[in-house]
């Protein structure tokens, strides 16, 4: 894996870039496309940002401003930013891998690599902290509005600083000195639901169940959360259930299936302590880090649950 200046190196120079985000994008996939794009653009460069879909998750609009996102331009150079693999570009893949010189720029310790210049590092709290040091390497200056995208994917990543390390603390204090709106911030992405958001989660918080023998006696619980529990709420409504559910205290994992389209299901799995669940999210097809992990099944709510216990 490669360095931020290597990194660096293959954007400088680069006249027509192509920036992917992750399906289901969240603040950090968006936060680090938007933000690379800026500090690309005022290099001169012609940049897009896209995203595989559904749609934008709420809490956005202070982010997107008048840059927004759009289909992929023909590119010298395609930057895929926090996916832990090309699935995760979902319909944008193929596109994405067509680009001569491909740049993938991600925190995930299940990343393997598939760029041709692969900078991940699962120490990074975040990809949005890569972004940052590959602005470094290029020596571009972080404007407020760049240093708001930057701290979006931060703030949700290291869940509001619980899980940062030193690096996560020191790259706040340098983007809200940069004029990041991080109160603001912290309302929009993670203290604001629609009013029906609550009888969601309270339903969906009824129907957590324990299974104690899970994880060799360490104890899971889990809930689903399925299209008709969600609704009218848009897709990711049910995304930030599993930090509450995660606090059940007598069970190591916490998992929850959130359905999309009916019959496709999106698992979160959260450990309390050390058991790594990105292992476990890699037997089903998916990754992520060994605390946080997360992987895609199809079926009924039954089916889905079944397959988790079988192998929990
Ligand atoms: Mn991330």
């Amino acid at each position: 894996m490669t360095t931020p200046a290597a990194a660096a190196a293959a954007l400088d120079g680069a006249r027509r870039v192509a920036v992917y985000c992750h399906v289901r994008p969240d603040a950090d996939t968006l936060g680090s496309g938007l933000a690379l794009a800026r500090i690309l653009r005022s290099r001169g460069a012609e940049v897009s940002v896209s995203h595989p879909g559904p749609d934008l998750p709420s809490g956005l609009s202070m982010l997107v401003g008048h840059d927004g996102f759009s289909d992929p331009i023909d590119a010298d150079v395609a930057v895929a930013v926090d996916c832990a693999s090309s699935e995760r570009l979902g319909a944008l893949e193929a596109r994405f891998q067509a680009a001569p010189v491909r740049v993938v720029i991600d925190h995930h310790a299940t990343n393997g690599g598939f760029g041709t210049v692969d900078l991940v590092d699962p120490q990074a709290n975040c990809t949005t902290e890569l972004v940052l040091a590959v602005a470094d390497a290029l020596g571009t200056e972080i404007d407020a509005r760049t240093a708001d995208c930057l701290y979006a994917g931060l703030i949700t990543d290291t869940g509001s600083f619980r899980w940062s390390s030193p690096s996560g603390h020191l790259m706040a204090a340098r983007l809200l000195a940069a004029g990041a709106r991080g109160r603001d911030l912290a309302r929009d992405l993670l203290d604001s639901h629609p009013r029906a958001w609550f009888a969601m989660a309270a339903r969906v918080l009824a129907s957590a169940t324990p299974a104690p023998e899970a994880f060799r006696g360490r104890g899971a619980v889990y809930a689903v959360c399925s299209a008709t529990d969600r609704g009218d709420l848009s897709w990711d409504a049910a995304e930030s259930l599993i930090d509450l559910l995660r606090t059940a205290d007598d069970c190591e994992v916490a998992a929850l299936f959130k359905e999309g389209a009916p019959g496709e299901w999106s698992a979160s799995l959260r450990a309390r302590t050390n058991e790594d669940v990105s292992a476990f999210a890699r037997g089903f097809g998916g990754g992520g880090h060994t605390l946080a992990a997360g992987y895609s099944a199809r079926g009924t709510a039954a089916e889905v649950v079944r397959a988790f216990l079988d192998r929990a």
